[in-house]
């Protein structure tokens, strides 16, 4: 009897943890926008990002589920893919984890061209052995947060810079963020850590710069951080000058407005 009384409480405690396990479920706040749904192989894939998939940084939130709506876990690899009918190609891409839990995968994608006449984007995952291929829509935006050129220093290299932050610039000391990759082949767009960066805000309109700026040093995986400052509200630019080794490799710039 006591036996009994042993297994089911251990009975109570399995059904528990299901139960509360389901509660856990994803935790998407209200400032994640869905950005489609996707049923396939009797999974349900809800791709969710703080806005519309964009040219530049993209930080994407999946939520993968049964058809009863439980939440999936396992092993899951991803591969953002351009097909442009002649070819196809990837991006740069951050996914360092290879396994998911109660339904929820994050990663970073940077997308280097928008959806159009000229191709078509699909983030294909493999989840639990299943191949899933979710067809989605990026788009350019106003004011561009990727800039692409090729080395002026080896004349061969193809960079990929993708402004991060500020995300809601500010009169004042703003964070910088960059991050920079290569185009070694359609599928491999590896991180650059090995640059040193010159940062200066310019107002075009009124033709002055700013005071008390940080230039971007590397952090990690290609990441950059520094700080710029605003002096006034309007149009600015943030103007780079990237090198290696001393030498400049290209100078990008993002434009900025604020009110
Ligand atoms: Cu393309």
């Amino acid at each position: 009897m006591k036996k009994l009384g042993i297994i089911l409480s251990g009975l109570m405690v399995v059904f528990y943890s299901c139960n509360s396990s389901e509660d856990i479920g994803p935790d998407l706040t209200d400032d994640l926008l869905e950005i489609t749904t996707h049923a396939e192989n009797d999974l349900n894939i809800s791709i969710y990002a703080p806005e519309k998939l964009f040219v530049g940084y993209n930080e994407i939130t999946v939520e993968i589920k049964d058809t009863d709506g439980h939440p999936v876990s396992g092993e899951i690899s991803v591969v953002p893919m351009m097909d442009m009918t002649t070819m196809s190609h990837s991006c740069p891409l951050e996914a360092d984890q290879n396994t998911f839990s109660a339904g929820i995968y994050n990663f970073n994608a940077v997308f280097v061209m928008p959806s159009g006449e000229m191709g078509s984007w699909s983030i294909d995952f493999t989840i639990n052995g299943m191949e899933i291929s979710v067809p989605v829509e990026v788009i350019a935006p106003e004011r561009s947060r990727l800039v692409s050129f090729i080395s002026t220093m080896d004349e061969e290299t193809k960079y990929f810079v993708t402004l991060i932050g500020p995300k809601d610039p500010a009169v004042g000391k703003n964070d910088l963020e960059i991050a920079v990759f290569e185009t070694q082949s359609m599928m491999l767009w590896p991180a650059v850590t090995t640059l040193e960066f010159e940062v200066e805000p310019w107002m075009v309109s009124m033709d002055h710069g700013s005071p008390n700026n940080v230039a971007p040093g590397h952090t990690e995986e290609g990441h950059y951080k520094g700080t710029v400052n605003f002096t006034m509200t309007g149009d600015w630019q943030i103007r780079l000058t990237m090198t290696e080794n001393g030498e400049i490799c290209g100078t990008p710039y993002f434009d900025l407005y604020f009110q």
